[in-house]
């Protein structure tokens, strides 16, 4: 019988982004960001939701923090917004801005709340758009590195952990598309994939620059980390011709060979350049070395993932469907997948040549269909159920010997959930929009039990 106690000094931690709960898209000299832009056109965010307001967390965040005290966790991640600190993508920096996370920091480092800053979780500055179409172009890579040139001389002798940039296949190959309305920001639909698989690129090249920027200018000793949503491909019964083929799989799929491939090996994955052929992008002499700089940590964003099993096919694996009434939460592609958490772990750390890189997971968590009962409590027994299993899969990992070192649940609080506006809730507090009020969840609760004791309760 397992405890599922984890070691001591492992980090428990809850994450946000600044677009999706800052709200005050006008205070403080911010100007739009993609998201201002495209949640403002009519049609794209269900229910015309945009994060004008959000949790107007810039204006309540010490309550947040009093939250996180409650709670018990010793690390946050957040994210910086770029139209704050630098409201017209490029050129003059904002110190109101800036003030706003020096304050938010100054108030978690007083409560002994170690800030994790991610510098880039998809509020592109509208004025690069307008410019040049921002991820589109090459010179966003260079104006993004010249951004956190500009946060971490600031803000470096508060912050030691930056995470450069969140999920980028999410704002680039969801943010573009070849002939449909792309579902995230800017919504620009481009000609053709070679493009889309050129904003990918110029993403990665932003990230290499970004670390360059940070190791230029940290005033202090800090770590860096890029945050990625790997495909994570689970092996339908773990016996080794399973494994293989699951492995055979992660390697394949351009989500994970497109980045994950060349930031940690400096090379694409060959298998992704074979399928892709004339719709590679271009890849400028140099570019695979800035790409490829060393890390101190990995962020795995993971929340679902796909069974794989063997086959007598070409490639000798074959991605399994899942069979009507899978168990999903409430969003279409989450259905339940606990193992994907101890596998996708695996998969990197096994077959990426990056064995001692300390991982984090840096979200894990689900949308639930939360009310308010007569109480006036959210009783979310789906969402524990949902995060035991996840952490479960977690302590697997750890206890085998992989470099698992935190856990961070997505979210602090119910937020603006991106073209599903306020419809989805993937909090541990509910926010009531209403009134703004937070109202902690019983999964809150669980949650903090499990900080307080170490283990899976
Ligand atoms: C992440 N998928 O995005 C983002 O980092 C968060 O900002 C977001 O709120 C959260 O997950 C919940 O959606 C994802 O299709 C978007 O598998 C799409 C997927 C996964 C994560």
């Amino acid at each position: 019988m397992t405890s599922y106690q984890f070691p001591e000094g492992f980090l428990w931690g809850a994450a946000t982004a600044s677009y999706q709960i800052e709200g005050a898209a006008e205070a403080g000299g911010r100007k739009p960001s993609v998201w201002d832009t495209f949640s403002a056109t009519p049609g794209r965010v269900l229910n015309g939701d945009t994060g004008a307001v959000a949790c107007e967390h810039y204006y309540r965040y010490e309550d947040d923090v009093q939250l996180m005290v409650q709670l018990g966790i010793k690390h946050y991640r957040f994210s910086i917004a770029w139209p704050r600190i630098i409201p017209d993508g490029r050129g003059a920096v904002n110190e109101e801005g800036v003030d706003f996370y020096k304050r938010l920091v100054d108030c978690l480092l007083a409560h002994g709340i170690t800030p994790h800053a991610t510098l880039f979780h998809w509020d592109s500055p509208q004025a690069l758009e307008d410019l040049y179409g921002s991820w589109q172009s090459r010179e966003m890579a260079f104006d993004y590195a010249d951004y956190v040139t500009a946060v971490v001389s600031r803000l470096g002798d508060r912050i030691q952990h930056w995470m450069t940039i969140n999920e980028i296949m999410c704002f680039t190959h969801l943010g573009y598309a070849v002939g449909k309305e792309p579902p995230h920001a800017p919504g620009t639909q481009v000609n053709s994939l070679k493009q889309i698989w050129q904003t990918s690129h110029h993403a990665l090249l932003a990230h290499g620059l970004g670390c360059k920027a940070i190791r230029a200018v940290s005033p202090v000793p800090c770590l860096i980390a890029l945050v990625d949503n790997i495909s994570v491909t689970v092996p339908i019964n773990e016996s080794p011709r399973h494994i293989e083929a699951a492995k055979q799989a992660f390697h394949t799929c351009g989500q994970n060979g497109g980045i994950i491939f060349p930031v940690l090996t400096g090379a694409y994955s060959p298998a992704l350049i074979e399928q892709l052929g004339s719709h590679a992008p271009d890849i400028r002499e140099g570019d695979l070395e800035t790409i490829h700089q060393p890390l101190d940590c990995l962020g795995l964003n993971i929340y679902t993932g796909t069974y794989v099993r063997a086959a007598d096919n070409k490639v000798g694996y074959e991605f399994l469907d899942l069979p009507q009434g899978y168990p999903r939460m409430h969003m279409p592609w989450l259905n339940i997948v606990p193992e994907s958490i101890y596998w996708g772990i695996r998969h990197v750390s096994e077959t990426l040549g990056c064995e001692d890189l300390p991982i984090l997971i840096t979200e894990s968590g689900c949308a639930a269909q939360d009310e308010l009962n007569v109480n006036g409590e959210v009783i979310d027994t789906d969402r524990i159920m949902y995060l035991r299993q996840h952490l479960k899969a977690a302590h697997r990992a750890v206890s085998e010997g992989y470099p698992l070192k935190g856990y961070f649940v997505w979210s602090l609080m119910d937020n603006f959930e991106w073209a599903w506006g306020y419809d989805r809730r993937f909090g541990i507090t509910y926010i009531d929009y209403e009134t703004q009020k937070r109202i902690p969840k019983a999964s809150f609760d669980w949650y903090r039990e499990c900080i307080r004791s170490d283990r899976v309760v």
